[in-house]
C-alpha cells in the first residue's frame, strides 16, 4: 500500500519494501512505519535475517522534503534513533538499492550491515543542496566508513554517484549484476547463518585512527571549497559535523548532528534551497499544456548563424548526441563560426574535461552549409542571426519554405517580437522563442517563448528539448527582454542612476557581489561588452520619452571605445592578457562629469542603500511580469535568475527573497524611492495588492 512499508516473507528472511512514491520518501509516518517493522521481525523467532528494499522506480529519495516547512508533529519518529536500532539489530539487516539511495534513503542503507545496488544505481547524500546536512547519521558514519577525506568529498559534494563509484569508494559493498532482491536474500542468509559478527558502520575506527592526528584536513577542506561555497552555510556546518567523527563520542556526535540539522532546516538558507528544487519541478507543469501534450521528437536539427550564440547551440544541440547543420550566409563566417566551435571543445579536451575522442563525434555531428535545402530534414530550427527584424523576417520566410511541414522553427531573438517574426511564416503555430544564454553550450537556462499563435506541442517541443539539452526550460511570454533581461535592465538602470548620484562601479559592483552575485552590474557589462546595448540604445534614441530619466554614463563610455575586456577597458581598465578589473580614475572623472553636467550634486552613497536601490526595482518589475501574464509564476521567475543571472540559490530566487524581506517593506521602500526619484520607481499593482493583503509571491496564483 502506497505510504507504507510491506513486509513480505522469502523463507526465513523478511523482505521490507518502502512504498511511497513518488520517490519512498521518508516521511513521518514512513519511519514510523520503519520502527514498527523493525520491532515486529525482530520479535518474530522464525526471521533470521532482514532485507530492506524499494517499491517502483527507486530505493528511497530521502526524507520527505515538503515536511521540513513545518515542525515535526508532537511524538514523531526519530529517524537517527531508528536507525541505530536498525544497525544494532542481532540480525542482519541487508540493503538493496536500485534506483536512487538519497539522503535520508542511503543513511538507511549505511545503518544496514550491508549494501548492495544494482547497474545503474545512484547513491549519495545530498542534503547540502538543500541547505541542510545529512541528519540521520551520515556525517558520521560515512566518515567511518570510506575515510574523512572521501567522505566530506560526498557529504559537501552532495552528488549522487554511480554504483561503481560508490562500490570503490566503498560506501556500497556490490554491485549486483542479476535477480537484486534474491541475491540480497541469499547474502543476508549466509551472514545469519555465519555467526559472524556484523559490520556496524558506527563502530569501525580504522578510519578515523588514520585521520586523527591530521586536523589540517579540516582547514585544507574548508579552504578548497571557499569559492564554490561562497554564502552558504550548510557547505561549513557539514565539515563541522564531519570534524567531531574525530572530536566526540558517537553518540555526541550524533546529538550534535541532529541540533545543526535542525537549527539548518529551521534557516532562511535552507527554505531558499528547497523552494529552488521544488521550483525547478515546477517550471515544467504548464496548465494548458498538460503532460500528455505530444511532443514532436526530435532526431536532428539545423542552426542558422553561427556567431557567438549559434555556435555555442550547436555544440549543445551537438553535445546532447542530435546531428545538426549549420547555416551561414558567407563560407568566411561559416569557417569563422567553426573553427571558434572546435576551439571551444579543444579548450575542454586540454583541461582533460572531454576526450579527444568524444570531441571528434560531437564535431562530427556538425555539418556545415550555406545551403537554405540541407536544412530540409531538421525535425527543428533555431535561428541566430543578427538581431535586425528584416533580416530574422527573411530568415524565417526562406526557412517556412524549406524546412518540412511539421519542423518547429525557433528563434534565439533576445529583445524582438516572436509574433511579427512568426507572421513571416505560414505556420506561426510552430514558431516559438528560444533564448538561449551566453555561452549557450555552458549556460543551463533557456527562456522559452510562446507567441500569440504558438501551439501545446510546438511548447511541449522545446520543453523537451530543453530537457534532452541538459538544460532548464522556462515557459514565458512575449516583451522587449521577455523575463529575465527586462527585469535586469530595470536594476542596471538604478546602477546607473546611483552613479550619476555619488556611487562609483567598484562600490557597487562589491556590495552586489558581496549579495551573493557572480559579479556586479560593471563587471558584468565588462565581461559582455558595452556595444551590443549601446548599438539598441542608439536605435531606440528617437523613440525614447523625453520625461523618463536617462543616464547617458553607459553611451559616454563606449564614445571612448571602452567597450569592457576585449576592448582592454570598460568600466574598469585592464592589462593586457589579464581579466582582473583595475578601477579607472578616468571613469571616475567621467562619472562626475555627467553628474555635474546634469546638475546632481554628488553625495556619499552608503553601502546599504544600495541593495534594495538596484533589487527592489528587479522585484518590482517581476511583479509586473507576473500580471501582465509573462511568466506563469513567481518561482519560474526565481529558476531564470538562479540559472540565467546567479542569483544566488541560497537566496532562493529573487521572488522567494522578496517574500523573505516582506512585500510591505519592499512596498513602502519603493513608495519613498517613487517619490525621492520618480517614475521609473512606481510600485507595481500587483506589489501593492499583495502588500495589502499581507500576502507574498508564493500566494500568488492567476
Ligand atoms: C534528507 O533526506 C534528510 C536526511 O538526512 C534525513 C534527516 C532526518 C531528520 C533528522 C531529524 C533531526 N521529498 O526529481 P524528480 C518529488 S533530505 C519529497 O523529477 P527523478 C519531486 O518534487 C532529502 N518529494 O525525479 C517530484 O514531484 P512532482 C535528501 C520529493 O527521478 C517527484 O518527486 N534527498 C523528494 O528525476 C519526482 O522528482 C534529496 O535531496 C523528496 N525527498 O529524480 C533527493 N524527492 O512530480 C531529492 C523528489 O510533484 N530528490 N521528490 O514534481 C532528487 O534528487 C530526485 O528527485 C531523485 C529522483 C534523484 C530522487
Ligand atoms: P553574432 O553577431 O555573434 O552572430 C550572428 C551570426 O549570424 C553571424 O555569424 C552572421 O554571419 C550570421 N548571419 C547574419 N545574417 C545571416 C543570414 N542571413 N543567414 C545566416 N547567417 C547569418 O550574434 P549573436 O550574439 O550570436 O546573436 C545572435 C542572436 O542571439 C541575436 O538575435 C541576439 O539578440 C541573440 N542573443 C544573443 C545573446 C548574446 O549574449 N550574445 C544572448 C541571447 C540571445
Amino acid at each position: 500500500m502506497p505510504g507504507s512499508i510491506a513486509l513480505e516473507r522469502r523463507g526465513d528472511v523478511a523482505l521490507l519494501r518502502l512504498d511511497n512514491p513518488p520517490v519512498n520518501g521518508l516521511s513521518f509516518a514512513m519511519r514510523a512505519a520503519l520502527g514498527e517493522r523493525m520491532v515486529e521481525v525482530l520479535a518474530d523467532d522464525s526471521v533470521a535475517a532482514v532485507v530492506v528494499c524499494g517499491a517502483g522506480r527507486m530505493f528511497c529519495g530521502g526524507a520527505d522534503i515538503r515536511e521540513f516547512s513545518a515542525p515535526p508533529p508532537p511524538g514523531a519518529a526519530h529517524l537517527p534513533a531508528i536507525l541505530d536500532d536498525v544497525e544494532a539489530s542481532p540480525k542482519p539487516v541487508v540493503a538493496a538499492i536500485h534506483g536512487v539511495a538519497a539522503g535520508g534513503g542511503m543513511e538507511l542503507a549505511l545503518a544496514c550491515h550491508m549494501r548492495l545496488a544494482a547497474p545503474g544505481t545512484r547513491l549519495g547524500l545530498p542534503e547540502v543542496t538543500l541547505g541542510i546536512l545529512p541528519g540521520a547519521g551520515g556525517t558520521q558514519r560515512m566518515p567511518r566508513l570510506i575515510g574523512v577525506e572521501a567522505a566530506l568529498d560526498v557529504i559537501v559534494g552532495g552528488k549522487l554517484h554511480p554504483v561503481e563509484k560508490a562500490v570503490a569508494l566503498g560506501f556500497a559493498d556490490e554491485r549486483v549484476e542479476g535477480d537484486l532482491e534474491e541475491t540480497a536474500v541469499a547474502r543476508a542468509r549466509d551472514l545469519a547463518a555465519s555467526g559472524a559478527p556484523l559490520r556496524r558502520a558506527s563502530q569501525l575506527t580504522e578510519h578515523l585512527e588514520a585521520a586523527r592526528g591530521r586536523p589540517e584536513i579540516f582547514d585544507e577542506f574548508r579552504k578548497k571549497m571557499a569559492k564554490r561555497a561562497r554564502g552558504f552555510d550548510a557547505p561549513y556546518a557539514c565539515v563541522d559535523c564531519v570534524e567531531t567523527a574525530l572530536t566526540l563520542p558517537y553518540p555526541e556526535a550524533l546529538k550534535n548532528e541532529r541540533t545543526v540539522f535542525q537549527r539548518l532546516r529551521a534557516s532562511d538558507q535552507s527554505a531558499a534551497q528547497r523552494h529552488a528544487f521544488f521550483a525547478e519541478r515546477e517550471v515544467a507543469k504548464i496548465p494548458d499544456v498538460p503532460k500528455d501534450t505530444p511532443a514532436r521528437p526530435v532526431a536532428s536539427a539545423a542552426v542558422v548563424g553561427c556567431g557567438t550564440m549559434g555556435g555555442g547551440i550547436a555544440m549543445s544541440l551537438a553535445n546532447a548526441g542530435l546531428p545538426v547543420t549549420v547555416l551561414e550566409s558567407s563560407q568566411e563566417a561559416l569557417d569563422r563560426g567553426l573553427a571558434t566551435v572546435r576551439k571551444n571543445y579543444a579548450a575542454t579536451v586540454s583541461k582533460g574535461r572531454l576526450s579527444q575522442a568524444e570531441m571528434d563525434a560531437r564535431l562530427a555531428r556538425i555539418t556545415p552549409t550555406l545551403d537554405y535545402a540541407d536544412l530540409g530534414a531538421a525535425d527543428i530550427a533555431v535561428e541566430a542571426v543578427f538581431e535586425e527584424m528584416p533580416l530574422k523576417k527573411e530568415v524565417f520566410a526562406r526557412l517556412d519554405r524549406v524546412c518540412k511541414p511539421d519542423a518547429v522553427l525557433a528563434t534565439n531573438t533576445s529583445t524582438l517580437d516572436v509574433d511579427a517574426i512568426a507572421a513571416a511564416t505560414s505556420r506561426p503555430e510552430q514558431v516559438v522563442g528560444t533564448h538561449f544564454f551566453s555561452p549557450a553550450n555552458v549556460m543551463r537556462l533557456m527562456e522559452n517563448v510562446r507567441g500569440a499563435h504558438t501551439s501545446p506541442e510546438t511548447i511541449a517541443t522545446v520543453m523537451k528539448l530543453s530537457k534532452t539539452l541538459g538544460k532548464i526550460g522556462v515557459l514565458v511570454g512575449v516583451c522587449d527582454g521577455f523575463v529575465g533581461n527586462r527585469m535586469l535592465y530595470a536594476y542596471r538602470r538604478q546602477a546607473d542612476f546611483l552613479l550619476e548620484e555619488g556611487a562609483l562601479p567598484p562600490q557597487i559592483d562589491r556590495v552586489v557581489y558581496d549579495f551573493g552575485m557572480p559579479m556586479g552590474p560593471y563587471q558584468m557589462n565588462d565581461l559582455t561588452g558595452l556595444d551590443v546595448s549601446w548599438r539598441v540604445r542608439k536605435a531606440q534614441a528617437a523613440t525614447r520619452p523625453a520625461h523618463l530619466r536617462y543616464s547617458p554614463i553607459a553611451d559616454r563610455v563606449c564614445e571612448m571605445g571602452r567597450y569592457g575586456q576585449k576592448t582592454g577597458a570598460g568600466w574598469y581598465r585592464y592589462e593586457p592578457g589579464s581579466r582582473t578589473p583595475i578601477p579607472d580614475p578616468v571613469i571616475d572623472q567621467l562619472i562626475a562629469g555627467v553628474s555635474a553636467e546634469l546638475g546632481i550634486e554628488r553625495r556619499a552613497v552608503s553601502d546599504d542603500e544600495i541593495v534594495p536601490r538596484l533589487f527592489y526595482p528587479l522585484v518590482n518589475e517581476g511583479a509586473k511580469i507576473l500580471d501582465e501574464g509573462l511568466a506563469l509564476r513567481a518561482s519560474d521567475i526565481d529558476v531564470i535568475w538562479m540559472h540565467g543571472y546567479g542569483f544566488p540559490r541560497y537566496r532562493g530566487g529573487p521572488m522567494f527573497w522578496a517574500d523573505l524581506v516582506g512585500l510591505r517593506t519592499i512596498y513602502d521602500t519603493m513608495s519613498r524611492l517613487h517619490d525621492e526619484h520618480g517614475e521609473w520607481l512606481e510600485p507595481a499593482p500587483l506589489l501593492k495588492r499583495l502588500a495589502d493583503q499581507g500576502k507574498g509571491f508564493a500566494d500568488w496564483a492567476k
